[in-house]
């Protein structure tokens, strides 16, 4: 039996014949047995993304300053292809953005951010059989991404944009509720907390609460303790080692966008972002270990090797010695 029976690959599929065969085989790895761990669906447009096994966002940044990727992928061709491989590597989903977030970033306007993503999601739709992610914080931006057919938005700042619950409401997409404070350019000033997992879990449930008021159902939302988002490097490594905390106490799947961040090159003496990929699997794995079901990563196809093998090890209840 298919894990991901459900999926939108299946269930609103554009393209059924192009799904990589990388994916078809994992489907069969891990298909029996699973039983003892939570299993669930998060409903996105047309579709539902299984959670029986570790879900692989893709991160595709149209931009030309994110923090790792910058640049590499702002023609049409390059981000296409790119796509292409990251569904080939194994991805479940892509996540498009057209604005960097990063620490101390600036914002771009709504202009800007529309013809960086909308062309590509465009051509991504044609081109891909997978779930498309648009990564924005403005409503404009997400009702222009719904319209040319996103089944997904992923809002870093939790529905700050006093438009965004109505804009994602009547689609039907699925919503990726992070946590921050401030915005990206002051963020890294409010890292204040008594206890940084109940105060993340006390801000998410806010932005669930308005998720809930604008009429978004509860089953399309996951949850995101937001990464590096007004977090010091210490706050980081207790969110991902308390993603269970968070995961009972909001009743939402946990998505973990721990990719090459600043935390993983501290640890390692101060490694480069383009050299974080190795580290950024060890978060993967041990966020997995502690309540994470999905990844948002750069690297797709080591984060998928390491998560089915992580899984088929972990979904196996430990026994008393
Ligand atoms: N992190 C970034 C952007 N979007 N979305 C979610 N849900 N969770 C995250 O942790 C997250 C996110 C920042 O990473 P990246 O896209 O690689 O860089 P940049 O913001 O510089 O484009």
């Amino acid at each position: 039996m298919s894990l991901h029976s459900a999926q939108p690959v299946a269930t609103s599929s554009r393209h059924a014949e192009t799904e990589p065969a990388s994916r078809r085989s994992g489907h069969l790895a891990l298909g029996t047995g699973h039983s003892e761990l939570m299993s669930t669906h998060w409903r996105i447009r047309e579709g539902t993304i299984s959670l029986d096994r570790p879900v692989v966002m893709g991160i595709l940044n149209v931009t030309p300053d994110s923090f790792s990727d910058g640049g590499r992928f702002i023609g049409l061709d390059d981000a296409v292809r790119r796509a292409r491989e990251m569904a080939a590597e194994g991805a479940d989903l892509i996540d498009l953005g057209g604005e960097s977030t990063r620490p101390g970033s600036a914002e771009v306007s709504a202009d800007e951010e529309a013809a960086r993503v909308v062309p590509v999601l465009r051509a991504l739709m044609d081109a891909l059989d997978l779930p498309l992610s648009v990564d924005t914080r403005k409503a404009a931006i997400a009702r222009e991404a719904l319209a040319a057919g996103a089944q997904v938005v992923n809002d870093v700042s939790g529905l700050a944009d006093a438009g965004m619950a109505d804009a994602v409401a009547p689609s039907g997409a699925g919503l990726v509720l992070m946590h921050m404070r401030g915005t990206p350019a002051t963020m890294q000033g409010l890292t204040d907390y008594a206890d940084v997992v109940e105060e993340v879990a006390a801000e998410l449930a806010s932005s669930l609460a308005r998720a809930d008021a604008a009429g978004i159902a509860r089953e399309r939302v996951v949850l995101d303790p937001g990464i590096g988002f007004a977090k010091t490097a210490e706050h980081n490594l207790q969110l991902i080692a308390s993603l269970h905390r968070l995961e009972t106490r909001l009743g939402r799947p946990v998505l973990l966008g721990a990719s090459r961040k600043a935390f993983i090159g501290a640890l390692l003496g101060g490694l480069a972002a383009a050299e974080r990929d190795a580290g950024t699997v060890g978060a993967c794995v041990a966020g997995l270990a502690r309540g994470a079901r999905l990844f948002r990563v750069h690297d797709v196809r080591a984060a998928r090797q390491a998560l089915d093998v992580a899984w088929a090890i972990l979904r196996i209840p430990a026994r008393a010695p």
